[in-house]
């Protein structure tokens, strides 16, 4: 274990300096090379120590009595019991599994972003460990920009481009006059990033472009998703109908004649079939600013008067991901492609289009000069996988068929679902159905620190130690630096690492040692720090060896490519830096799409309203429900913590809700309020706030889900979104989670006990 000098670690919100008495974490401060470090620190203590924490394995109590009856996940009694008992189960069960239905009845997708630290990653070692077992049904995918993953190969490239090679901000400040901002670009969110963040830069890269004198528009219902630095003229949309206002925007373009039709020609495909549908050759209907005005709540005129500026200088268009994780999100991506290529600016400095500034720290910041060492995970044998956002499909349907990137596919028959490193009771829509799916499996595993509501659905509970309470590094996915992670702290209760089960679990199974190789996990993080030290050699970089960087500080690495700027090298020369896309080129119109003849989503950037709206023709639920990313916490981690809990409204998550709808109902900030549709209900504290626009409310995802199994549609004590958000995914092209298209009416409690 460290001694006292040194007590660093990594958070996926950055480098923390832990204070530790007494074999406990009493403080968390950010380190003294980030310029602007993150609150979310302040967390940790209470919940590392918190009274959720899972300190020894348990049993779900009829489950190990053998008789499910009318018991369900998720309200039933759990058992303690050693850990020799807890792994015998374990074994048992995936023999079973195994022997009975095959590996393709095992689910261990285990979507989410558990820990830092690239030995002890919880999906990694998972992953590896049944690989050793003859396999696993994984998920694709992920809950943040899947629409982008999914859409973007078949239009420019593979959406990973866009974030590695994004114009860097540096070149924004110099060269950009408009960024246009669809979703804003919420600073809260860039506190955060996959693996670590060494140094939070954007608040400063803000304030470089407004001294520049780069003007901001923020088109988002919410006001606070632009800083107040930026100044950002402020024009609030209807949720889901970005794709229109784009295509007003673009209309006006045409009728302007302000569109670049050289770069058209020489850069793209399928201009004018999409130009047709734009000006409404084929249903006579022209999606002009008035079209558009009367879908989005912004004014003609306003629509018109952005063309003229976006057409006028260097115009950068920023799509946030949140505006993809609604109904039909892969149209607003591709409309704003559309869009920045009638501009014509794409690939020059400080022009044409991001999708995803703002859904990370490091994006347009920084980049790893080299790749990490990595746990291999070794090769599935299962071939199967779903969509990640199909789960409860996919537990509800055994057998049943889904359409997926134009194929038909077939669900697996799921008998055991293992879980480490996720929480899909926070993360997936639909709670009440998800809670449904969950009954359908023989076995369910999960590993986790803390008695999430996902830890309440399983069988066998699993405890594990903390980031704070095992030795590694951390290194950020698009970061630039190595942190040190000394064991600061020995694990709460009986808490283990997760490598040390799995070798446990190997020896119990007779198998030879594929998993462990025979060694300790000290000796594969020697091996992995050996082989980052052999990959920073051949980058130019020299590295110390183990035992002096883990008694070290933070090291800092170089950025790659400071001066980036996104699709330069395609428009230098188009034919030998054409793109990975069928015809080489930005494809506005996509003949492969196309030939999977979807309903919804065709061949070229299409208008469809959001479902919910369309369904509630009564108007039962008229407000639209966001539910982006929590400032004071990481999704649902640390929900118990100190900074977490002081924003909290009578212990509930707040909801924000205009003056105005407010008032209609007698709703004042600090009331404990009732939201609800025909899928769930929560409880959330009201803050009323101009902050949001009319006819839209916004619950933080994260609050940790309660349901109240007496109270109507098991209603959340807590105030977690997903009680209220449908699963019925983007598109059938990339299935991809919705969660930001969910309508809701707000009202008193009616059920009285809380
Ligand atoms: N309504 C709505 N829902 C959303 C979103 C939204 O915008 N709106 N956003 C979506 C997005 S973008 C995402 S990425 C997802 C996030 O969803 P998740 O990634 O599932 O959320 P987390 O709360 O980060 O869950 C991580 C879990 O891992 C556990 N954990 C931490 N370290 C370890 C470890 O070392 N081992 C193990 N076994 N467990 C560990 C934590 O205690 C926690 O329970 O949510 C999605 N859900
Ligand atoms: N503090 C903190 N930071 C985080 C995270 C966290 O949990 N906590 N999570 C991280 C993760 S995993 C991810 S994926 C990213 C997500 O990053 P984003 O996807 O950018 O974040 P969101 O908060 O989902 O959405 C951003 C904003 O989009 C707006 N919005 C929603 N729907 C619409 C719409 O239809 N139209 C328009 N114009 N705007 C809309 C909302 O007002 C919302 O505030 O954040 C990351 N950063
Ligand atoms: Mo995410």
């Amino acid at each position: 274990m460290s001694d006292q000098g040194t007590k660093l670690t990594s958070s996926h919100w950055g480098i923390g300096v832990a204070t530790v008495v007494d074999n406990r974490i009493v403080s968390v401060e950010g380190h003294a090379s980030d310029p602007a470090t993150s609150e979310i620190n302040a967390n940790i203590p209470g919940s590392l120590h918190g009274k959720a924490r899972i300190l020894r394995p348990a049993i779900r109590k009829s489950w190990l009595d053998g008789t499910p009856g009318n018991v369900r996940r998720g309200r039933d009694q759990f058992v303690e019991v050693s850990w020799d008992r807890a792994l015998d189960l374990v074994c048992r069960e995936l023999t079973r599994v195994r022997t009975q239905h095959g590996n393709s009845a095992i689910f261990a997708g285990s979507y989410g972003w558990s820990s830092t630290g690239r030995f002890h990653h919880a999906q990694s070692q998972l992953k590896r460990f049944l690989n050793t077992q003859g396999g696993f049904v994984r998920s694709e995918g992920n809950y943040s920009y899947n629409a982008a993953l999914g859409l973007m190969p078949h239009i420019v490239g593979p959406y990973r481009q866009h974030v590695v090679e994004a114009t860097r901000w540096p070149v924004i400040a110099k060269h950009t006059d408009l960024i246009v901002m669809f979703g804003g670009l919420a600073l809260r969110n860039t506190q955060v990033s996959d693996g670590g963040v060494s140094k939070h830069r954007m608040i400063g890269n803000f304030e470089a472009c407004a001294t520049a004198g780069v003007s901001f528009v923020n088109i988002s219902p919410l006001r606070s998703d632009a800083s107040d630095v930026l100044n950002a003229q402020w024009l609030p949309v209807s949720p889901g109908s970005d794709t229109a206002l784009m295509m007003g925007l673009a209309h006006t373009l045409i009728e302007e004649d302000l569109c670049d039709l050289e770069f058209l020609q020489v850069y793209t495909v399928g201009y004018e079939r999409l130009r047709a549908y734009l000006v409404g050759d084929h249903d006579d209907e022209p999606k002009d600013a008035a079209w558009a005005a009367a879908r989005t709540g912004v004014a003609a005129g306003d629509i018109r008067a952005l063309a003229l500026r976006m057409a006028a200088g260097r115009t950068m268009i920023s799509v946030a991901a949140g505006v993809q994780r609604t109904d039909f999100g892969e149209q607003p991506m591709w409309m704003a492609i559309a869009l920045a290529a009638m501009l014509g600016q794409i690939g020059l400095p400080g022009g044409g289009y991001t999708v995803g500034y703002g859904v990370n720290a490091n994006i347009g910041n920084v980049e790893r000069p080299f790749r990490w060492g990595t746990l291999p995970q070794g090769i599935n044998p299962v071939r199967d996988f779903i969509p990640v956002a199909m789960i409860s499909e996919m537990l509800l349907n055994p057998g049943g068929s889904y359409s997926y990137q134009g194929q038909q596919r077939t669900f697996p028959d799921t008998r055991l679902v293992w879980w480490a490193g996720g929480n899909p009771f926070h993360h997936h829509q639909d709670l009440n159905r998800l809670h449904d799916a969950f009954q359908t499996p023989e076995t369910v595993i999960v590993n986790d620190l803390n008695w999430t509501a996902t830890a309440r659905h399983a069988d066998i509970v699993l405890p594990i130690a903390a980031a704070q309470e095992r030795t590694d590094f951390g290194a950020g996915k698009s970061d630039n630096a190595l942190v040190p992670m000394p064991q600061l702290i020995t694990p709460q209760g009986e808490a283990r690492v997760e490598y040390d089960i799995y070798a446990d679990l190997e020896a119990r199974l007779g198998s030879d040692a594929a998993f462990t190789e025979g060694k300790s996990s000290d000796e594969w993080i020697d091996d992995i720090w050996e082989i980052t030290r052999a990959r920073a050699k051949e980058a130019g970089l020299a590295l110390p060896d183990w035992q002096a960087f883990i008694a070290g500080d933070v090291i800092h690495l170089p950025d790659p490519s400071p001066a980036q700027v996104f699709l330069s090298e395609y428009r230098a020369d188009p034919v030998a830096h054409a793109l990975p896309t069928p015809s080489g080129r930005i494809e506005l119109f996509s003949e492969t799409i196309a030939g999977f003849e979807l309903p919804d989503c065709k061949g070229h950037p299409y208008w469809y309203p959001p479902r919910d709206r369309v369904a509630d023709e009564a108007g039962d639920f008229p407000l639209a429900m966001l539910s982006g990313q929590p400032k004071t916490r990481l999704h649902s981690q640390l929900d118990n913590g100190a900074y977490s809990l002081s924003q909290k409204i009578a212990g509930r998550e707040p909801v924000l809700l205009h003056p105005d709808d407010a008032e209609e109902r007698g709703i004042k900030s600090g009331d404990v309020v009732e939201l609800f549709n025909n899928r769930g209900r929560c409880l959330a504290g009201a803050r009323v706030t101009d902050e949001i626009s009319p006819g839209c409310v916004f619950l933080w995802t994260g609050a940790w889900y309660d349901p109240d199994f007496d109270a109507p549609q098991a209603r959340d004590r807590h105030g977690n979104p997903n009680v209220l958000t449908h699963d019925l995914r983007t598109s059938s092209l990339t299935q991809s989670p919705a969660a930001h298209s969910a309508m809701i009416e707000p009202t008193f409690p009616k059920w009285p006990a809380i």
